[in-house]
């Protein structure tokens, strides 16, 4: 299976991650987002949204970063993506929640603000813009950690794809400058799942503009 995406995005790493954890290869190819690849004809003819990852299985094509990753545990029996309708349905909810909230109103806004603008010479952040994000990431975190509280994973007490998911965009929470400090339980949680040897194997080396 091929992947294309870009090694400094969430989006991308945790999908690169899950495979290294199953030990399934993808062969990576990067699309720099610095330098608008991912608006090249070949590329957009993979992925018409000209964003990042798509996965390319033989002939067939897929983009979204959740659904990649439900294929990928697909591809053999995992704990990760347990095969009954109940699990599956409270995995999705929370990838769901990451695409609608944690990601799109919360870590997204903040790592774009406070972290991509820096590396692209973007100029400052927008401070409203970021006192925006900050309010909607202490809302969902604070969701987040009573649940957390209460079950060591997000979905059966276990890990699964739900937690790869979740966590992918905290790994850039101290530069994004993501309120964590106050949620322990999120904060614990996190190091379980960022301790996982995938995440190094696949992680990407960032340098900022200068
Ligand atoms: N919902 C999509 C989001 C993909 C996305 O926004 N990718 C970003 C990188 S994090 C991208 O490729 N942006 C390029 C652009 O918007 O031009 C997914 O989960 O795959």
């Amino acid at each position: 299976m091929k992947l294309y995406g870009f090694t400094a995005s969430p989006n991308t790493w945790k999908v690169r991650a899950l495979a290294a954890h199953l030990k399934i290869p993808l062969d990576y190819q990067l699309i720099d987002l610095t330098k608008g690849a991912q608006f090249a004809p070949d590329y957009l003819a993979l992925n018409p949204t000209g964003r990042t990852p798509t996965l390319v299985d033989g002939d067939f094509t897929l983009w979204e970063s959740c659904a990649i990753m439900q294929y990928i545990a697909s591809k053999q029996p995992t704990p990760l993506w347990p095969d009954d309708a109940r699990s599956r349905a409270d995995i999705t909810r929370w990838q769901a929640w990451v695409l609608a909230h944690w990601g799109a109103q919360a870590c997204g806004p903040l790592t774009f603000e406070n972290l991509v603008k820096k590396f692209v010479n973007l100029g400052a952040p927008d401070q409203t813009a970021v006192a925006k994000a900050i309010e909607c990431f202490n809302k969902e975190a604070k969701m987040l950690d009573a649940h957390l509280g209460k079950h060591k994973y997000l979905v059966n007490d276990t890990l699964t794809i739900a937690d790869f998911t979740v966590a992918a965009p905290l790994f850039h929470a101290q530069g994004a400058g993501m309120p964590v400090a106050s949620y322990a339980n999120v904060r614990g949680w996190f190091e379980r799942v960022s301790s996982l040897p995938c995440w190094s194997e696949t992680a990407p080396q960032m340098q900022a503009a200068a």
